[in-house]
């Protein structure tokens, strides 16, 4: 799989504005301003391939990535930020567990976790995925902003706090410097062959 043929197809805010194909897809759900957007660009070599941004909240579409047409990656708009007002977010929680739940072409939903912290919204979304039929994949990104010392200790703390289990994955990632990606990319590659629906 050629990550750096990806190509950006659409935006939707509508299920019957999502593509009608049976092409794979892996959705990323994490907060708002976690690094969804800069991970996306990283793993295809591209930075002008998913918009970022340093003011959270401003993606409240489902963005779709087609990556080498063998899948697609599928960015969600960020949950849980506080300044957005509620009808807003309430508008992107129904959006995006309608996604979720209804969305036929999904073999895989990933959580993006800021390494250096993890709220109470993190925990939603994660239980959300242990109660799905979907495993538990989580990306840990921001990981340069943390002391090499330190990581693995605080991937420790996050398996604890997440009670993951042997099945469960916890990748630590950094957009800034790449570490990490090319573990992610080879997962993504056998994630699709294991899991291939259509
Ligand atoms: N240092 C560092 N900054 C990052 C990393 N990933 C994203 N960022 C920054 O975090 C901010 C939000 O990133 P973005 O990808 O737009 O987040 P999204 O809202 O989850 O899509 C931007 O200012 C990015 O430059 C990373 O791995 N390391
Ligand atoms: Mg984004």
């Amino acid at each position: 799989m050629n990550f750096q043929n990806a190509l950006f197809l659409k935006s939707a805010v509508f299920m019957n504005q999502c593509p009608n194909d049976n092409v794979c897809e892996i959705a990323l759900l994490g907060r708002s301003n976690v690094g969804k957007s800069s991970f996306i660009n990283c793993i295809c070599q591209n930075k002008k391939l998913a918009k970022t941004s340093k003011t959270p909240g401003k993606t409240s579409l489902i963005n779709f990535y087609s990556i080498d047409k063998a899948i697609r990656i599928v960015d969600l708009p960020g949950y849980g930020y506080a300044k957005v007002s509620k009808v807003e977010k309430n508008k992107w929680a129904k959006m995006i567990e309608t996604f979720l739940e209804t969305r036929k072409n999904l073999i895989g939903v990933f959580l993006i976790l800021d390494i250096r912290h993890t709220s109470n919204d993190d925990k939603i979304m994660f239980d959300w995925i242990k109660n799905s039929k979907y495993c538990i994949v989580i990306i840990a990104t921001k990981t340069d902003k943390i002391l090499k010392t330190k990581l693995n200790l605080i991937a420790e703390d996050i398996k604890r706090e997440f009670k993951l289990d042997e099945d469960s994955k916890l990748f630590l990632v950094s957009s800034k410097t790449k570490v990490g990606t090319d573990e992610i990319k080879k997962f993504i590659e056998s994630f699709c062959l294991r899991n291939k629906k259509f």
